[in-house]
């Protein structure tokens, strides 16, 4: 724990009442939305500018003090966890637009604007911010950068990497550096921006994020359609990829259905039961993009791939079919799920699928297991449900025990543990299934550079044994 003589120092650094003690604040700033690890912080600290950012990491670097970034904490990989004794920088105080360039598309953003925050602010603008995920309404754009976040739009946007124009970021020495000054072409050398995206803190933080803007999408129009196993997904996605230009194409099971369904908020998306489901969405220009999505399915449903489906014809039915697939994650909560956040790439997804759902069926008979994700871009998150009355840590020991089998197959299939979670610390001990030692190697080489005293969020994608 730091003395509180030190902690009186930083008191002096920020703004009077800009460092919180009090159990309730290191409750709820201690934390993410992993349930497994009790919040320890020592102290939270709201910075208001670049520079109070630097006077922290310069006083952390001093007393040997541990920083842990925090954002909207919506985070599913513990990457925002505080449970031993650190400082919290939370980014809520930065949360302005700060410029927006009409020529260049850009907006620059403090860490803290909340994703739905720079939506809003481009469709003002008739343009279109097309990271979206289900934590939209809390997730900060600072942790997006920290995680490189997919969410839902990822196979026609890509991740957030790819709408990142510039970064400043003070890095593990209390340094400024202005990364790729938000230039389209810049040929000169390493791109140390791409390096702190998806770094979770553990580099420096992002303290500014240029972030560029789309045109706005036309007329957006989803279609969810019930197949009869899981293997009929793929020619679907092949089916309408070859016909239409696709925003989305995400799956669940019935079982998520049935979850979903028994909240009584949200309209069944027809009658008929499939064990799977398909959501796919795609900007409806014309009448005749309408009606080749039209036959696309019926040839799907004439080749025997789905059994029934259905098409918004409204913005509302459009948002309530979302709702199947955005509001899962949440619904689920309550079960406490054991979450993996698995990738590989699309082509490999039906074999990679079944072989992870035999050792998935043959070791956790007795669990309900719920598969979502983003099949279009190779995306799985399966979640394992935890029994009504058993206990918490006796489940997730239970779980563990299963992962090593998982991330084999993962391994097996060049796959990634992580596809847009983050590693944080859930993932950490299983990092070598996707990187190879010498690849890790040369990831803990990049932060000793940016980090020498090992202060930015330790114990986050590398293990605390393996000393930065
Ligand atoms: C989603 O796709 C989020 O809904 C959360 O990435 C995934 O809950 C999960 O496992
Ligand atoms: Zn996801």
């Amino acid at each position: 724990m730091t003395h509180p003589a030190v902690i009186d120092e930083l008191m002096a650094l920020v703004d009077p009442g800009k460092v919180l003690t009090d159990p309730a604040s290191l409750e709820a700033y201690g934390k993410d939305w992993t349930k497994h690890y009790a919040p320890a912080p020592t102290a939270v600290v709201f910075p208001k500018s670049v520079e109070q950012v630097q006077a922290i990491v310069r006083w952390a670097n001093v007393h040997g003090v541990a920083l842990v970034p925090s954002g909207g904490r919506t985070g599913l990989s513990g990457g925002a966890v505080a449970a031993h004794g650190e400082v919290v920088v939370a980014f809520d105080q930065m949360n302005r637009i700060l410029d927006f360039n009409a020529f260049d598309r850009t907006v620059v953003c403090q860490p803290g604007v909340v994703t739905a925050q720079l939506q809003a602010f481009a469709l003002e603008q008739g343009l279109y911010y097309p990271v979206d995920l289900a934590s939209s309404g809390s997730s900060q754009i600072g942790g997006n950068i920290g995680t490189n976040a997919g969410g839902i739009k990822v196979i026609r946007y890509g991740m957030t990497r790819n709408w990142v124009a510039g970064l400043k970021v003070v890095t593990g020495q209390g340094e400024l550096l202005e990364l790729n000054k938000d230039l389209i072409k810049n040929a000169t050398g390493y791109d140390l921006r791409q390096l702190f995206i998806g770094a979770e803190g553990t580099l420096g933080f992002v303290v500014e994020a240029t972030m560029r803007l789309d045109r706005a999408p036309r007329n957006l129009t989803a279609m969810v359609l019930g197949t009869p196993d899981f293997d009929s997904i793929m020619p679907v996605l092949h089916a309408f990829q070859g016909k239409l230009d696709l925003t989305a194409f995400e799956f669940f099971s019935d079982k998520g259905l049935a979850k979903i369904l028994a909240r009584g908020d949200v309209p069944a998306p027809f009658a008929s039961d499939c064990p799977f489901y398909a959501l796919l969405e795609f900007e409806a220009t014309t009448e005749q993009v309408a009606e080749q999505a039209l036959a696309t399915f019926e040839h799907c449903v004439e080749q025997g791939w789905v059994l029934d489906g259905v098409m918004s014809q409204s913005e509302t039915q459009l948002n309530n079919l979302w709702k199947l697939r955005e509001y899962l994650s949440e619904t689920i909560s309550h079960w406490t799920p054991y979450k993996n956040d698995i990738s590989v790439t699309v082509s490999k997804v039906p074999a990679f699928l079944r072989d992870i759902d035999a050792i998935v069926s043959a070791h956790y008979p007795d669990y309900e297991v719920v598969w979502y994700g983003h099949i279009g871009d190779g995306n799985l998150h399966l979640n394992i449900l935890k029994p009504e009355h058993m206990d918490k840590d006796a489940f997730f020991a239970s779980c563990t025990k299963v992962n090593k089998w998982v991330f084999e197959i993962v391994q097996r299939y060049d796959g990634s543990i992580s596809a847009e979670h983050g590693v944080g610390m859930t993932k950490r001990d299983y990092l070598g299934y996707s990187r190879s030692p010498e690849e890790i190697a040369c990831m803990k080489a990049i932060k000793a550079v940016f980090d020498p005293n090992g202060i930015m969020n330790p114990g986050k994608i590398f293990a605390p044994e393996q000393k930065q």
